[in-house]
């Protein structure tokens, strides 16, 4: 079967053929579509606070709040899959537009492949940030399957070389959950880098929303002391989602609040911290003693800490994002790979070279500036948000 057919097979069947065996496969996602409605029609403007102040102001949920969460329990992981995807759909409608429409109205121009239809191919996937090398590597490739299996219409062409692309991604790189990896016992830690304007911060609050909403108790560490306002930012994301945070002044060492933030965590039995950092990449030596030095004061008060490294990258810094994703790599080990404003790109292609230069798994997509469109990185949700999405659209 293939791709194509696949994705469509997999994302119906679901609606109609679900059993309890089969929703016990399925991992567990959050929140809930009860959740998210609610939000929604909470949000008086697409501030991506809006949605979950004025929840928050009430420490202790109400009855009917309560209700909606044992609804949320009960919700079928089917279901719950299904929410996932359409939230890829909403959020990619933008790549999709600039990836599969451009493909579409190429296929309408040839009845048989040739050299130039390879050329615009090529320029189509380029242009949608899949990357030059891997692009090249993929097109001589479909050309030699043409050959051999003896394909030459555009749409014969196009699956063969969407399916090598994807094909790709899977054989890159273990695959890690998607899911933060809590430990066994004390906190789990989760650090945050980036380059600045990215989406880190509002990452950071989207995931403590996320674990907060699983009932784990999350602490937040205000570690980018560089840029002035930045812990304000933190503060009022932490006041508004109902979780702590630990800040010092601007300018102060942001190792000395990562000591405090873990001891804190330690102490009061937190489940998750998560640490922001500041997005400056002038210069890569003190990047790199920063980020270590870092890591080193952690490991004083929980020796495996961090246990996970999220690079956040914004989507629509193309080939540009690959770049600070190695300079990243060889300053700090780095465990996942957020990817955010997605909805905002018209080039979907970013998260193939990802994978296929760096190998390090993708584990979250931003698809929205709400608190619920933090999702996890699923390839086939992607797959579909970006070559099917809404069929009568
Ligand atoms: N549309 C959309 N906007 C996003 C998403 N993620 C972040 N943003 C926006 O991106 C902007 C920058 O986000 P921040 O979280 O402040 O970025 P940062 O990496 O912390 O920036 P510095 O603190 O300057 O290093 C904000 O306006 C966010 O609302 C997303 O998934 N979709
Ligand atoms: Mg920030």
């Amino acid at each position: 079967m293939g791709l194509f057919d696949y994705l469509r097979n997999k994302f119906s069947k679901k609606k109609k053929d679900e059993t309890p065996v089969q929703e016990e496969e399925k991992k567990e996602e959050t929140p809930s579509e009860e959740v998210s409605s609610e939000s929604e029609k909470k949000a008086e403007e697409p501030a991506p606070v809006s949605s979950i102040s004025e929840k928050e102001e009430t420490e202790k949920p109400s009855e009917e709040e309560k209700a909606r969460e044992d609804k949320k329990e009960e919700l079928p992981s089917e279901e719950k899959k299904i929410e996932n995807k359409e939230a890829y759909v909403q959020g990619m409608k933008k790549a999709r537009r600039g990836f599969l429409y451009r493909l579409k109205s190429l296929t309408g121009m040839f009845r048989k492949v040739n050299e130039e239809y390879f050329d615009e191919l090529e320029e189509i996937l380029i242009e949608a940030d899949v990357g030059t090398e891997l692009t090249f590597r993929v097109i001589d490739e479909a050309k030699k399957d043409a050959k051999t299996f003896k394909k030459d219409t555009p749409e014969e062409i196009n699956r063969l070389v969407i399916e090598r692309l994807f094909a790709g991604y899977e054989e890159k790189g273990q695959d890690v959950p998607a899911d933060v990896r809590f430990v066994k016992e004390g906190p789990t830690v989760l650090l945050t880098v980036g380059v600045n304007g990215g989406g880190k911060t509002t990452t950071i609050a989207k995931l403590a929303w996320r674990y907060k909403n699983q009932g784990k108790k999350v602490l937040l560490v205000a570690a980018d002391t560089f840029r002035a306002g930045a812990t304000t930012q933190l503060e009022v994301w932490t006041e508004r989602i109902g979780v702590d945070v630990v800040t010092g002044p601007d300018g102060c060492d942001p190792s000395s609040l990562c000591y405090d933030g873990l001891k804190k965590a330690k102490e009061g039995n937190y489940d998750l911290v998560i640490v922001d950092t500041a997005g400056r990449l002038q210069n890569k030596v003190n990047l790199m003693n920063e980020l270590a030095k870092m890591r080193r004061v952690m490991t004083k008060i929980i020796p495996e800490a961090p246990h996970e490294t999220f690079l956040v990258i914004d989507a629509n810094t193309g080939q540009n994002g690959i770049e600070q994703a190695k300079v990243f790599k060889e300053a700090t080990p780095l465990t996942g790979i957020v990817i955010t404003k997605m909805d905002g790109t018209s080039k979907g292609g970013i998260i193939l070279p990802i994978r296929d230069k760096l190998g390090i798994p993708v584990r979250f997509i931003g698809l929205g500036e709400k608190m619920e469109d933090l999702k996890e990185f699923d390839l086939d949700d992607y797959l579909y948000g970006l070559l099917i999405g809404d069929e009568n659209e």
